[in-house]
């Protein structure tokens, strides 16, 4: 489906002029502080963030799925979703896909289709955490990792193969996740592991495109519970800098353990231009893959502030892949990857605010009640009327997931697909 211009302009009417007047006070607050707000606001209506192919339909756990209605069941369904998401808050402009759940039939139509919904490919996938149908070898014990050489070989295969379906579409990076680890300690040689893994690693790097850039993920455990073999930023760093220039970190905010300050492992990151790409989500606990912001709003600012300190300061460092990484058990995927992509922009446009230069000099006096009270003064604004008029400006809606929800968009895809389809994903 696609979302009409003129049925979204009628919704957006409703709550305009109470839009210009909040707009209008915040906008002369922060001219009055120095704010140039008109490239503030061009910057937040540039800031896109890729949506996951699998993120589209219902997650699960363990213990069970609760199917959502209306799920695409295609590739191109997919795509479409991402259009919606696209069409209502003008801030998803690319779709992540993930090999071999979504490999294309019809490349050409399916580049068509994205390019009619202004969509662009996004870092593609790579999956050796499953065993596919047909496959010769398993990966129950490991694939880039594997002391087996004929898993490994198909594991490496398989990056291969997804660089070249990726090459396709037009993407231009390739994102490892590796499951590789082990449940019980002695069950594997952890520097043989991690020596394997290097390899494989430096392999699939050897038959990337020149243009192309590998981001490697990390992950303390699960799907493994004792060991994972890229276990942390330091390892994944590790092995991007023996693979080359064109190799980088991607940080997932939930793959990390309770408290870790991944603000400071950002910053550490883009001095040494190495954060290449990035998975948003929010946790309480673990990877819990929740609506980014839900749980941490604060956090997610300090690892903005980082984000965009870095961006400004960091010329060795390239604009990192931003994408959700999210998993929807209870809502709607797309009103919560709605509610994502706004807190997203949200936490963003705050950093913006952060006054770097009287930080700095707060800094340099020791003044710590300065520093913080900067910080959070920037956090505390309420940037809301900065990102409708981002969105207003793109042609989006000025309440995305108002305007979802009165142009029926679920009720029209549950008409179009019916109740019964499964989105392939996590
Ligand atoms: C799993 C992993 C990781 C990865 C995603 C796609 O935890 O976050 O990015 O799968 O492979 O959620
Ligand atoms: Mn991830
Ligand atoms: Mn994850």
């Amino acid at each position: 489906m696609h979302i009409q211009k003129d049925a979204l302009q009628s919704v957006n009417t409703a709550g305009l002029d109470r839009h210009e007047a909040e707009f209008a006070f915040l906008a002369d607050r922060l001219t009055a502080d120095g704010v140039d707000v008109e490239a503030l606001v061009g910057d937040l209506a540039d800031f896109q963030v890729a949506i996951p192919s699998w993120a589209l339909g219902a997650g699960g756990t363990r213990f069970g799925r609760f199917s959502f209605h209306g799920e695409p069941g295609s590739l191109e369904q997919k795509i479409d979703d991402v259009g919606v998401l696209h069409a209502l808050t003008r801030a998803a402009g690319a779709v992540s896909l993930h090999i071999p759940w979504d490999t294309p039939t019809d490349y050409a139509a399916v580049k068509e289709r994205a390019a009619g919904h202004g969509l662009s490919f996004d870092a593609i996938n790579s999956n050796t955490f499953q065993d596919q149908a047909g496959a010769a070898r398993s990966y129950k014990h490991g694939s880039l990792s594997a002391t087996d050489e004929a898993v490994r070989r198909q594991a490496i295969d398989h990056n291969l193969e997804v660089i070249e379906i990726g090459g396709r579409l037009g993407s231009k990076s390739l994102t490892v996740w590796l499951a590789d680890g082990t449940t019980f300690p002695g069950q594997r040689n952890f520097q043989r592991s991690l020596t394997q893994t290097e390899d494989s690693l430096r392999q699939i790097y050897a038959g990337m495109p020149a243009d192309w850039k590998l981001y490697i993920e990390y992950k303390p455990y699960e799907p493994n519970f004792y060991s994972t073999v890229i276990q942390d930023w330091g390892t994944s760093f590790m092995l991007a800098n023996a693979c080359g220039e064109r190799a980088y970190t991607l940080v997932d905010l939930g793959h990390h353990l309770p408290n870790s300050n991944i603000e400071q492992i950002v910053s550490t990151l883009m001095l040494k231009g190495k954060l290449g790409g990035f998975h948003f989500n929010d946790s309480k606990y673990g990877d819990d893959d929740l609506t980014v912001g839900s749980i941490k709003p604060y956090a997610l600012f300090l690892i903005f502030t980082e984000l965009v300190f870095g961006m400004r300061n960091n010329p060795q460092n390239p604009d990192p892949a931003w994408m959700i990484d999210a998993s929807h058990n209870v809502k709607d995927p797309l009103e919560d990857l709605v509610q994502s992509l706004e807190a997203i922009r949200e936490a963003y446009a705050k950093a913006l605010l952060v006054d770097q230069e009287s930080l700095a000099a707060a800094q340099a006096d020791h003044d710590v009640v300065t520093c913080q009270e900067l910080l959070q003064d920037a956090y505390r604004t309420d940037v809301r009327p900065l990102l409708q008029c981002a969105r207003l400006n793109r042609g989006g809606a000025l309440h995305p997931l108002r305007a979802y929800r009165q142009l029926g968009v679920r009720e029209t895809l549950i008409r179009e697909r019916g109740k019964n389809t499964v989105a392939t994903g996590l």
